[in-house]
């Protein structure tokens, strides 16, 4: 294990997770790595909850401010949330345990898009960085740090943070070597173009240099990422893949886009993989990403042959293909590059690739205002992610969705969105099991028809009413009637059903 530390001076820093925690102290703010369930580190959570713990049964303060590059897992965000032992947190989580925390104002988040999230961390918005806390795989004899499963915002954390402490995971297999890609950068007002042309462009190094004296301690772990597994898609997924494909073909029919090296962007969970499983059987060939995660989809069309290159900043895969991704990721590494945060999710990159990006939605209106977060409209789900960096960039963003949640109780297309992540003049396709609705070209009331013919059935006939009353009114850009605009929303508070 210890060859794995190769640099003498930071092996002579070894210690436990738990002597480790003794640098973090009361009111810190602590950068940790972390991306979607990847690469965050695996003991010293753990064991900064235990001191909090230990301090609050005396009636002692502490709580910490967590950054980290976006969600982790219940032995870093969870087992810290669950100790009271976070005061601030940005800029992504999607923990069970902390979103209620976040929810019940025991704690506070603040969800900002992913990309500018390291560039706020430099423009000091959220103070001093006192320590970074950072997973990697090896540390090289000249004490550079080669990194694990995700890069997310590391390099911030570690030029900023007065203190680092390095967390070395044999678990993550040393033939990821090679995969990132670091390139820094320039601060502002010293920024040049990122020089980014083709998805799989390398600019800098395979390794993270830091400055070795700010490491105050290096902790060995032996842990695997978090790995949710997917579901296998079922009838609804595979019927909204369905329809993706249905826009791509009509993309290709308009001669907007080819069958050869089509850019993606995808969003993480179940209907995003459905997609993924789809184009595996589709014409498409040669099929790059440009994205955030590498997704077990996306190891799938590799291994077909479909996809060439996938850009992203971590990984986020189930349990099985992170093995797979274990055993193989020498082979893979040919395929995948690993960016820093702040390039993966780029607007200025993202807008030169010309991509088509797909993320999930709580809700949607009428008009193509999207909810990516906030059910009801106060209660926070997971946050934006990476999914407004994408979608204002993309040549085309489509966001995909079942119809319906919670067994029909909670419509997806709504008169009005309840909170609003992405506007009408950023979402441009809103695809359901029932279609898609593509509002490009198309004026506010023209859009209406399109939106409820991809809304389940069950509720076609209250999103008409509603359009009709809306329609009496005397201004009629974007028809509303403020005063029922909200029914759907009071209906489920009130009713348990937006149907009422
Ligand atoms: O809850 O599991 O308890 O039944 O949300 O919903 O349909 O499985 O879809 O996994 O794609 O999640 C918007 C949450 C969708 C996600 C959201 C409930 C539903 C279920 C999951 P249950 P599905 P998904 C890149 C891009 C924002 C960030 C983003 C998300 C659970 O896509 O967080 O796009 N997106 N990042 O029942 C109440 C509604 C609901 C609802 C769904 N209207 N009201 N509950 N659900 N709609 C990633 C990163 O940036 C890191």
């Amino acid at each position: 294990m210890t060859d794995r530390i190769a640099n003498s001076e930071l092996r002579s820093k070894l210690m436990s997770a738990d002597e480790a925690a003794q640098f973090i102290n009361n009111g810190d703010t602590v950068g940790m790595s972390g991306f979607t369930g990847a690469a965050y580190p695996k003991a010293l959570p753990t064991a900064i909850a235990d001191k909090a713990k230990e301090f609050h049964s005396k009636g002692d303060e502490f709580k910490i401010n967590v950054l980290t590059g976006a969600s982790t897992a219940p032995d870093c965000d969870g087992v810290l949330a669950e100790a009271d032992a976070i005061n601030y947190r940005m800029p992504y989580q999607s923990d069970p345990i902390m979103r209620g925390k976040v929810n019940s104002a025991e704690m506070k988040y603040q969800d900002i898009h992913l990309s500018h999230s390291g560039l706020q961390v430099e423009q000091g918005f959220f103070g001093n960085i006192d320590v970074a806390v950072i997973e990697v795989t090896r540390i090289t004899e000249e004490g550079h740090l080669i990194p694990s499963s995700g890069v997310g915002n590391n390099i911030e954390y570690l030029e900023e943070a007065d203190k680092v402490i390095l967390e070395v995971n044999e678990w993550q297999s040393l033939d990821l070597e090679g995969m990132a890609d670091i390139y820094r950068v320039p601060h502002l007002p010293n920024r040049t173009p990122i020089p980014i042309n083709n998805v799989g462009d390398r600019i800098g190094n395979t390794y993270i240099q830091i400055d070795t004296n700010k490491v105050v301690a290096v902790v060995e772990t032996n842990a695997p990422d978090r790995n949710s597994p997917f579901k296998e898609p079922d009838e609804i997924s595979k019927q909204i893949a369905g329809n993706f494909l249905d826009f791509l073909e009509a993309e290709v029919a308009a001669g907007r886009l080819a069958y050869d090296r089509f850019i993606m962007q995808s969003g993480v969970g179940n209907v995003p993989n459905a997609v993924m499983a789809g184009l595996l059987d589709s014409k498409f060939e040669n099929i790059q990403a440009y994205t955030e995660v590498v997704q077990d989809g996306m190891l799938d069309l590799i291994d077909a042959g479909k996809m060439t290159v996938s850009s992203a900043t971590s990984f986020a895969l189930s349990p099985e293909y992170a093995e797979k991704m274990n055993a193989e990721a020498k082979k893979y590494r040919d395929h995948l590059v690993l960016r820093p945060l702040q390039i993966s999710n780029s607007p200025e990159v993202i807008r030169r690739m010309g991509l088509i990006s797909s993320n999930g939605l709580i809700e949607a209106d009428i008009y193509g205002n999207v909810n990516s977060t906030h059910v009801g409209g106060t209660r926070i789900m997971n946050g934006i992610g990476g999914s407004g960096d994408f979608t204002r960039n993309a040549f085309a963003s489509t966001f995909i969705s079942p119809s319906v949640a919670k067994d029909g109780a909670i419509s997806a297309i709504v008169p009005f969105a309840s909170h609003i992540d992405h506007t009408e003049h950023d979402a441009m396709v809103i695809i359901t099991e029932y279609g898609f609705a593509d509002l490009r070209g198309l004026a506010p009331r023209d859009r209406v028809k399109k939106m409820i013919a991809v809304a389940h059935p069950d509720y076609r006939p209250l999103l008409e009413e509603y359009y009709e009353r809306a329609a009496k009114n005397k201004f009629l850009q974007t028809p509303h009637d403020l005063a029922t605009a909200f029914d759907f929303h009071v209906n489920l508070a009130e009713k348990g059903s937006m149907k009422g």
